[in-house]
């Protein structure tokens, strides 16, 4: 609601998960909105949160706040795009379940957290309506750190550009595409075949796959709630990469994280259809990156935005080709195929 306030001339590309309509215990439908004014605004927020005052008020406040725009990297750049080529997908909150469970207290394995608020995350990502691809991605971590003293949270943002040959992203990425230490990890990125790999996916995955990606990645095989979160983990160099196989992301869960990927070397590709081109030794002119223009044939409601399919999220481009043939060759079942 606040993009659209701030971004008028897009207001009707813009979708995302959540519905602003709600419906209270007298069976009355409530459309939340930004109002004209910040006292209007928290007295229709009031009436969805159980009249909490004090709670509404606050929300009220936030949403009416002005917001510093200016980024010194980003303000020198002229993108040339018709605003009716621009569409977005936001999920105002990815890993609702971590959200509501409100963990605070979950260690971090290789500085990946498998659950707990740390993998929350506000997605926004731009993407163009022709081509279907992301061009512009931020995501907002609320809870990356805690004060030990104040326990106060402190957030991390991370945003990303990449049109045409323009590739800029909040990461400081150094010559060999490791990423310097803005953010406590590190990262190794520099042949094209490595010894290891690692990885990350969902514990929703299937057998199949997760005993193909264990035999690969051994103990850098890791788990962690939220798709948004996972995809940060491949940002950040935390693991090389992101894989899972069913069809329960969707396209708000990756377009902002996409962009990123892409502003750095990397991408979110289609998973089935790239294990049907090593099934088939096909060499893809282009890689199949996921789009995010076009919904899924014969969907209804929000499966029509699924990643049917599956994904495979990457950040360079050096090793995708030589971590896939492992991963497919080890898949249960190849030998039979072949
Ligand atoms: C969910 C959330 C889940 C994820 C699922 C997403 O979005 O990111 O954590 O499942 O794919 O659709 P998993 O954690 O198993 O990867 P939301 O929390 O917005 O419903
Ligand atoms: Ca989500
Ligand atoms: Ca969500």
């Amino acid at each position: 609601m606040t993009l659209e306030k701030s971004f008028q001339v897009w207001k009707k590309n813009i979708a995302g998960e959540e519905s602003n309509t709600f419906t209270n215990e007298l069976g009355e439908k409530i459309v939340v909105q930004i109002c004209q004014t910040e006292e209007e605004t928290a007295k229709l927020l009031q009436t969805v949160l159980d009249n909490n005052e004090a709670a509404a008020k606050a929300l009220a406040r936030a949403a009416h706040q002005d917001v510093e725009l200016s980024v010194p990297t980003v303000d020198n750049v002229i993108l040339n795009i018709p605003h009716s080529k621009i569409g977005m997908w936001v999920d105002p909150i990815d890993s609702t379940y971590q959200y509501i469970k409100g963990s605070a207290d979950i260690k971090a394995c290789n500085g990946i957290y498998s659950k707990g608020l740390q993998c929350v995350t506000i997605l926004i990502g731009v993407f163009l309506t022709d081509t279907g691809l992301p061009i512009m991605g931020v995501i907002n971590q609320p809870f990356a750190t805690r004060d030990k003293d104040t326990l106060r949270w402190k957030s991390h943002l991370y945003w990303g550009l990449s049109y045409m040959d323009i590739n800029i992203c909040s990461l400081d990425v150094s010559a060999s595409g490791g990423i310097k230490d803005k953010t406590n990890c590190s990262s190794e990125n520099g042949g094209a075949a490595k010894n290891s790999y690692s990885a990350v996916t969902s514990s929703a995955e299937t057998k199949d796959i997760l005993s193909s990606l264990s035999t690969v990645c051994g103990d850098n095989l890791h788990f962690a709630a939220g798709a948004g979160y996972k995809c940060l983990c491949v940002i950040l160099g935390l693991v090389d990469f992101y894989v899972f196989s069913e069809d329960t992301t969707f396209k708000w869960d990756c377009c902002a994280p996409h962009a990123i990927l892409k502003s750095l070397g990397g991408g979110i590709l289609d998973l089935s259809k790239y294990m049907e081109s090593i099934r088939k030794r096909k060499i893809f002119s282009e890689r199949p990156h996921l789009v995010y223009n076009v919904p899924v044939d014969g969907a209804v409601g929000a499966d029509m935005w699924a990643n049917v399919g599956g994904l495979v999220a990457y950040r360079s481009d050096k090793h995708l080709e030589h971590f896939m043939d492992l991963f497919f060759k080890k898949l249960p079942l190849q030998s039979e195929l072949h």
